[in-house]
């Protein structure tokens, strides 16, 4: 049986991170339809936390506005050393992560740090590009982008990524629906027949993973809890399953089932008698 969800979910909490001067507070004001947090051109402008609440799609938001992060090395004031301790802080709170991204310039290693930190929390993540009012060709840039994550960007089935303009409420609430999406599909339950399916088209590719020549392969899947969706996995080995296995299993899973952008949990169970069946 698994265990019942603990959280509503008609009720989900976020907050948006990113550089200075990306546009959090413009975009925090934009979803609440208010001018709360203030805007402007000067870098580091927000200092607090800001928080709110709004409705929409029949759903109750909770959003965090944050000031803006810049690398480590950079920093030498203690305040804003406090400020990035607090940011990280909230990301352990909420469910979903807005990084978010001024289009005109580049993705740097410390939003990849980010999005790492998001991931491991088993966070929803999302890489929202702001300012596409100024990117004349949309489509291309859009393919551009995702090309440059998939090469560059190990985690690129942990993500998803989204293109919006904050200042011009351009694609907001397409947006916000696909918050929604993502926050349901972590609530997703897949029947044992469906499991037993995923297994059998493994066996069928007969291309796992081999450790001393030896295949890993998983016997039994069972899901055991929604809401970050855990999965206990015995495999046929009696060693604990090896990275190269678990990596293997994850990117089979999200491509069988479609899971893109969601956490999954797996405890991958080692058999006592892994010759059997
Ligand atoms: N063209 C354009 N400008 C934007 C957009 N969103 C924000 N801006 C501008 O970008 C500048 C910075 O916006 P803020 O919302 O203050 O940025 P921030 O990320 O909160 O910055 P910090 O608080 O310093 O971290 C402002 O001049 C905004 O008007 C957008 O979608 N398009
Ligand atoms: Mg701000």
């Amino acid at each position: 049986m698994k265990i019942p969800m603990s959280s509503n979910l008609n009720k989900i909490n976020f907050c948006i991170i990113g550089k200075p001067n990306s546009g959090k507070s413009t975009l925090f004001n934009c979803l609440l339809e208010d001018s709360i947090s203030p805007v402007g051109d000067k870098y580091g402008l927000t200092k607090n936390l800001f928080k709110d609440k709004f409705t929409m799609y029949s759903h109750d938001f909770t959003i965090f506005d944050t000031p803006g992060l810049r690398r480590k090395s950079k920093i030498d004031d203690l305040d804003e050393k406090k400020r990035n301790k607090e940011v990280i802080k909230i990301i352990n709170q909420v469910d979903v992560v807005i990084l978010l991204i001024d289009s005109v310039e580049n993705i740097t290693k410390q939003d990849f740090r980010l999005a790492d930190l998001a991931i491991t929390k088993k966070k929803i993540i999302f890489f929202l590009f702001n300012k596409m009012d100024l990117i004349d060709e949309g489509k291309k840039f859009k393919t551009k982008i995702d090309k440059y994550l998939i090469n560059n960007y190990s985690q690129y089935q942990m993500i998803n990524t989204d293109f919006i303009s904050a200042k011009k409420n351009i694609r907001i609430k397409s947006f916000i629906k696909e918050i929604i999406s993502k926050n349901k599909l972590v609530n997703i339950e897949i029947t044992k027949t469906n499991l037993n399916k995923f297994l059998n088209y493994l066996n069928k590719q007969s291309k796992y993973p081999k450790i001393k020549k030896r295949e890993i392969k998983p016997k039994y899947i069972v899901q055991i809890k929604t809401g970050t969706p855990l999965f206990k996995v015995f495999i046929n080995s009696k060693k604990k399953a090896p990275l190269i296995f678990q990596r293997f299993f994850d990117n089979a899973f999200r491509n069988f089932f479609k899971i893109k952008g969601v956490p999954i949990s797996y405890q991958f169970i080692s058999s006592s008698n892994p010759y059997s069946n």
